[in-house]
């Protein structure tokens, strides 16, 4: 199977299953599904980071890359994992973190143990200007992009959590050191890796300020993300590593346009194999994306639809390739951010998983959206990401809103709420834990579970294994091209996918309103029907909330 047609399945391990009862996912909690997962269809597992970290941001901040974390298990567990996914003809790609490393990491102890060590140089240091940092670089989570060391009077640059130091690509010995790392993992059997913030590696030259004034802070864009020599180390690393391993590489970046994203994945290109983009989830995020979040994702079906088909119609035309999905650990549950959680939970879980399985491009799953868990709104008090907990003070302290309406936001937005338990069965905790979990599980686990839809042939679960199913045996929803229609229809997004074979129609009304189809859509709702969330009844024209159906045209 080409890995261009493989269906992947994001497992977030800490929220996943646990198997010790310390209230902690760990790996033979994994182990435990990997049926499941094969039963669902899943060919590739993307692991989110495994190794040792301190958890200033859950495994994103990597303190020893070639250990695991005791908390999921010994390298052994770990072993067996990858022996048991390879029993069931899967393979895994771990995420390769390799922007930034904790501040825990031996080499960055060194950097601050000794001015002169050679580690110094893996990292980013900087005198600042006067009492200010050395330039006005935001970070990512908000504040500046720069931690203070106050031994050596100098500052180092920290794009996440200021626990997380940024690496100094332009440093040969450090790029070997990632390259042998990833050679590590691939050695022990792991088919690839998804490459977090891959477009953050290179920051431009002098590191000079952004805009016009210097004492306000501002997000560097352009001058940290998708950069010229951003390609020159992936190409580097394509020699070195992707290459003679034949490795899944996946990038992962904010803000990558359309024209990065082919760079990053055209196949003459010989750099990554793809790409997520994030435009469909900075839908009514603000132009910063991170740091508006007053608008509280409001978002329309048309702003969807011109996002999704551009994307579509972009990669076929310049042969970029993106990994397709909804939702992840970083962003709400799909079907309380695009459909409808409450009064259309069931239809509009699936009318998303229809849409997610039938574009162009590899399709992403992320744990639990196959049985529609939603957003669990957590409160003040329980949000335990960094993001969130800073968020709330940049958005009161920095942009001077009242609390209430900081905490609105956050509440909101934070990813906690797409991070509690997984849902397994009714029992106590969903049957993820037996012990107390390390976050919340969702009370709606006792009506939202797996072992509730296992049987159900109209489940959501069900109806992603058929997707799933017909989807891999009809490789020209993989590979077909991309046809749109209805561009200005404010509630369908209709699209053809036309392949060497066959053709297909897909027809979603991503609102909750009943409407009639159009008449262009007359003709072709008598053709072959193959799949899709209603019975279909008479008249066949009439469309119901969230209706999706696909056809055989
Ligand atoms: O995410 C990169 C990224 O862009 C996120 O900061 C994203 O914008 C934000 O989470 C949306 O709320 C990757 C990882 O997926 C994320 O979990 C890490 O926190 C981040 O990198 C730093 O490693
Ligand atoms: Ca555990």
């Amino acid at each position: 199977m080409h890995w261009k047609e493989k269906i992947v399945y994001q497992i977030w391990p800490r929220s996943f299953a646990d198997s010790n009862g310390d209230g902690i996912g760990d790996l033979r909690g994994i182990i435990s599904k990997l049926d499941y997962l094969k039963e669902l269809g899943i060919d590739l597992i993307w692991l989110s980071p495994v190794y040792l970290s301190p958890n200033k941001d859950y495994g994103y901040d990597i303190s020893d890359y070639y250990q695991i974390n005791p908390e999921y298990g010994s390298m052994q567990d770990f072993d067996e994992f990858l022996k048991e996914v390879a029993a069931r003809g899967m393979e895994v790609v771990m995420d390769l973190v390799a922007n930034h490393t904790s501040d825990q990491h031996i080499w960055f102890k060194k950097a601050l143990q000794e001015e002169n060590s050679p580690y110094r140089d893996f990292y980013i240091f900087k005198k600042g200007k006067g009492d200010r940092p050395p330039n006005n670089w935001m970070s990512f989570f908000g504040g500046s992009a720069w931690t203070y060391e106050a031994k050596s009077k100098s500052y180092y640059m920290t794009q996440f959590t200021p626990n997380q130091c940024d690496l100094n690509w332009e440093n040969p010995a450090m790029r070997q050191e990632i390259y042998k790392i990833m050679t590590f993992w691939l050695e022990k059997g792991v088919a690839g890796f998804r490459m977090d913030v891959i477009n953050a590696i290179s920051k431009a030259e002098g590191f000079p300020d952004v805009g016009s004034n210097p004492k306000i802070l501002s997000f560097p864009g352009e001058l940290t993300l998708n950069r010229p020599k951003t390609h020159t180390y992936i190409k580097e690393m394509y020699k070195e590593v992707l290459e003679p391993y034949s490795c899944i590489a996946i990038g992962e970046g904010p803000l990558a346009k359309q024209e990065d994203v082919v760079l990053y994945t055209r196949e003459d290109r010989k750099e990554l194999q793809m790409m997520f983009h994030f435009d469909l989830h900075h839908l009514g995020y603000g132009v910063l994306g991170k740091y508006d979040f007053r608008k509280l994702y409001h978002w329309s079906i048309k702003d969807f639809k011109r996002v999704l088909f551009s994307w579509q119609i972009t990669m076929e035309r310049e042969g970029g390739w993106t990994g397709n999905y909804l939702s992840n650990h970083d962003q709400n549950r799909q079907v309380s951010r695009f459909g409808d959680d409450k009064r259309y939970w069931l239809q509009s879980a699936k009318a998303l998983a229809l849409l997610n399985l039938t574009l162009r491009g590899t399709p992403f799953l992320y744990q639990g959206e196959e049985i529609g868990m939603t957003d669990c709104i957590l409160e003040e008090g329980e949000w335990q990401d960094y993001e969130a907990l800073n968020a709330y003070k940049v958005l009161q302290e920095m942009m001077h809103l009242p609390k209430w309406l900081a905490r609105r936001i956050v509440k909101k937005v934070t990813r906690d709420n797409s991070r509690t338990t997984m849902q397994w069965d009714a029992s106590e905790n969903g049957g993820f834990s037996k012990g107390i979990p390390w976050t919340k599980t969702n009370p709606n686990y006792k009506t939202i579970n797996v072992a509730n839809q296992e049987k159900k042939p109209h489940s959501i679960l069900s109806f992603y294994r058929e997707l799933i199913s017909f989807r891999k045996q009809h490789p020209d929803l993989t590979w077909g091209s991309f046809e749109p229609l209805l561009e200005e229809h404010p509630q369908l997004i209709v699209y053809k996918r036309k392949g060497v074979k066959e053709k297909y129609l897909v027809i979603i009304n991503l609102s909750s309103k009943k409407i009639k189809y159009p008449q262009e859509l007359e003709k072709e709702l008598h053709k072959q029907f193959l799949l899709g969330n209603y019975e279909i009844t008479e008249p066949v024209s009439r469309c119901k909330p969230y209706e999706a159906r696909l056809y055989k045209i």
